[in-house]
């Protein structure tokens, strides 16, 4: 098997904590050059610490590592971007472009790009939405997510960089918390059942939005970046669907545990970026050309969070 060194930006966060000892496992830990804005002093493996908007950091990382594959998870999620729109917008941007750059550059074969339910925008059908729909977000972040998608595309009809990219919908786990999502209100949830306290909704009940459980999330990515060159037939970003579920629904399927657990909603800010985007997903294209299929339900995904936070509660791990 030939072996890759991957390089993963933003690697500290919600979903780089576990996508990054996933790649750990199937590549070797010494080969995955996990990196951030943030320090890591306990980290298992080989840890970097790497502002992504500084290109001769970046290009000094991947020199030094003989990277040949790059992850870039590093961005400024929907909500906190909301309050910081230029930053976002340079963040996002600035990191990305480094990224293609550095690989164009030098032997860095394949790119992972992140892109998510936050490229639709009000003019759409919101239920089972399709593929290639008017992108016309209403937040920064998608409007990020667009542009890269876009120059992701762009340098792989340019130059022949193999970038690959998912829409991921809202992500729910349990090994670490969300960044400044709209969509983080479904992790919180759980953290506040399991301590038996009242949980605050910033969505409205019925607010329906494509979710996902995190073990789907990363093997959708180990997936399509598995997926053989040819059957990649897309290469802004793939739509890919989990679930489609609301507030209300999850508190329903949280009370089969704690049957006492409620909810109170004083929805803020978000809820216009929720009702901007779709409600459930059309998938069909991620199905076709590399095969995937979603495991995991809400009443799946409810038994082993609460399962597994109770643990870490139990353990004295969770900071909330
Ligand atoms: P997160 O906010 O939890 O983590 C992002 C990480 O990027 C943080 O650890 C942060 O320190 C780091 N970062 C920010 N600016 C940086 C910089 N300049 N240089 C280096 N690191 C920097 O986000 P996440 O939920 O883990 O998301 C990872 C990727 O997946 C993002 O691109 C996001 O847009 C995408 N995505 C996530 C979700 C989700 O629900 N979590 C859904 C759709 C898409
Ligand atoms: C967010 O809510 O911003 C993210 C996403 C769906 O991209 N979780």
């Amino acid at each position: 098997m030939i072996i890759e060194k991957i390089l993963v930006t933003g690697a500290c966060g919600q979903l780089g904590n576990v996508l990054t000892s996933k790649l750990q496992e199937k590549w070797g830990t010494n080969n995955v050059i996990a990196s951030d804005l943030r320090s890591l002093t306990d980290f298992n493996g080989v840890f970097e610490t790497l502002d992504a908007t500084d290109y001769d950091a970046m290009e000094a990382l991947v020199i030094k590592h003989d990277i040949t594959q790059i992850y870039h998870l590093a961005a400024i999620l929907s909500a906190k971007g909301e309050k910081e729109p230029l930053d976002t917008w340079n963040v996002n941007m600035k990191t990305l472009l480094n990224v293609l750059e550095v690989s164009r550059l030098h032997k860095v074969k394949k790119v992972f790009y992140p892109s998510s339910i936050a490229v639709f925008g009000d003019k759409i059908e919101r239920v089972n939405t399709s593929q290639s729909p008017n992108l016309t977000p209403t937040t920064v972040y998608g409007m990020s997510k667009v542009a890269g998608e876009n120059w992701g595309n762009y340098y792989h009809h340019k130059y022949g960089l193999d970038i690959r990219s998912i829409r991921y919908p809202g992500i729910i786990g349990h090994q670490s918390l969300p960044g400044g999502g709209t969509t983080d209100y479904a992790v919180y949830i759980y953290h506040k059942a399991i301590k038996n306290e009242q949980f605050e909704c910033f969505l409205k009940p019925k607010t329906f939005l494509p979710m996902i459980y995190i073990d789907d999330a990363v093997r959708a990515t180990i997936e399509i970046m598995d997926a053989p060159k040819e059957k990649i037939t897309i290469r802004t970003s793939y739509n890919i669907s989990g679930m489609s579920i609301s507030p209300e629904q999850m508190v329903t399927s949280i009370k089969n545990t704690y049957p006492d657990f409620k909810a109170v909603y004083n929805p803020d800010y978000r809820q216009n970026i929720a009702d901007s985007w779709p409600m459930s997903i059309d998938d069909s294209a991620a199905r076709t050309d590399w095969n995937w299929m979603p495991k995991y339900l809400l009443e799946d995904m409810t038994k082993e969070m609460i399962e597994k936070l109770k643990h870490k509660h139990s353990l004295k791990e969770i900071q909330l």
